[in-house]
């Protein structure tokens, strides 16, 4: 019988290893991982991701475990469009006790959503291991040191402009190009601080100073970016875009779209995804990992 001919469509497999500081990597092959998001906030976007207190932030992170989870990420700041900046003491008060807490009981990677040095800081020493910085190191002068020292994987995502004004007309000529270009900026920024170039995951910021036509846009020439050499972390989960092209649905009526969105990104090459929704986000990973990689399907 012939060989079949491998005439996939979609991204070959890789294989991923951040090192971390060498005692605690992060390594993958042939799948998507799926990150679950905790917000320790009073006003992310959707409600349903907003978490009053360190046990009811351990109970979920406890369900997205057995959901499915990779890992979880921790935010004490909303990036909302609109959003309005909270100090690094009132983002630490929130997210500390809740790092410490599951560090010890959630048996998960822990990522810490912040762009600020002195929270990175306090959340690594409290047990986090992944720093994930919507402002790509750039928010904070000190970021790009105290990422080189606290040597853990660091997850570098485009902005245009800032959440209190992001979503007002942003603009761009190729848009892809443009992140693209961005993201090679902010590795180099990273390295020249003594970043290990193999701890960065790179995310081209869906809904961050981008209208719908640019986030589309992205999620369909993805592949470009994977011409960095780095992982891609893709976040669509629940976000305005969706909204719009379901003809206004809000955020608690965006699963489905979510659903969609995640799909088409990794069957158009993204390696780990940011979302709400773990369990049925790792259900329909599970199929697109099949699509893309034969994985999970038995043999014949
Ligand atoms: N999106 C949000 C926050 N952090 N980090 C990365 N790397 N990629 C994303 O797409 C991303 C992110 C916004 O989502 P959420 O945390 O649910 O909302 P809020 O900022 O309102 O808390």
């Amino acid at each position: 019988m012939k060989r079949p001919v491998n005439n996939s469509p979609y991204p070959p497999a890789k294989g991923w290893r951040l090192p971390g500081d060498g005692r605690h990597p992060i390594a993958w092959r042939g799948r998507t991982l799926v990150m679950g998001i905790l917000n320790l906030t009073p006003d992310s976007f959707y409600g349903g991701s907003r978490l009053p207190d360190p046990e009811a932030a351990l109970d979920r992170a406890l369900r997205m475990k057995s959901e499915g989870a990779d890992l979880i990420d921790l935010g004490g700041e909303s990036t909302r469009p609109g959003a309005r900046p909270v100090s690094a003491t009132e983002e630490k008060r929130r997210v500390i006790p809740v790092v410490r807490l599951l560090a010890k009981k959630a048996g998960l990677p822990i990522s810490i959503d912040t762009s600020k040095a002195s929270v990175a800081e306090a959340a690594v020493g409290a047990g986090a291991g992944i720093l994930n910085d919507v402002g790509a190191l750039g928010l904070d002068p000190r970021m790009p040191k105290t990422a080189a020292r606290l040597k853990v994987p660091v997850v570098l995502m485009h902005m245009k402009g800032r959440p209190r004004t992001m979503q007002r007309d942003p603009r761009y000529g190729d848009v892809v190009g443009e992140v693209g270009a961005f993201l090679r900026r902010r590795m180099e920024a990273a390295e020249r601080a003594g970043v290990d170039p193999r701890n960065l995951v790179l995310d081209p910021g869906f809904g961050f100073g981008k209208a719908p036509t640019h986030n589309l846009e992205i999620t369909r020439r993805l592949l470009e970016l994977g011409a960095l050499g780095r992982p891609i972390l893709f976040g669509p989960s629940r976000k305005a875009t969706l909204g719009v092209l379901l003809g206004g649905a809000p955020p608690q009526d965006r699963l489905e779209a979510t659903l969609a969105f995640v799909t088409a990104a990794v069957l158009g090459g993204a390696d780990w995804v940011r979302v709400h929704d773990v369990k049925e986000t790792v259900r329909a990973v599970r199929m697109a990992d099949a699509l893309r990689y034969g994985r999970g399907c038995p043999a014949p």
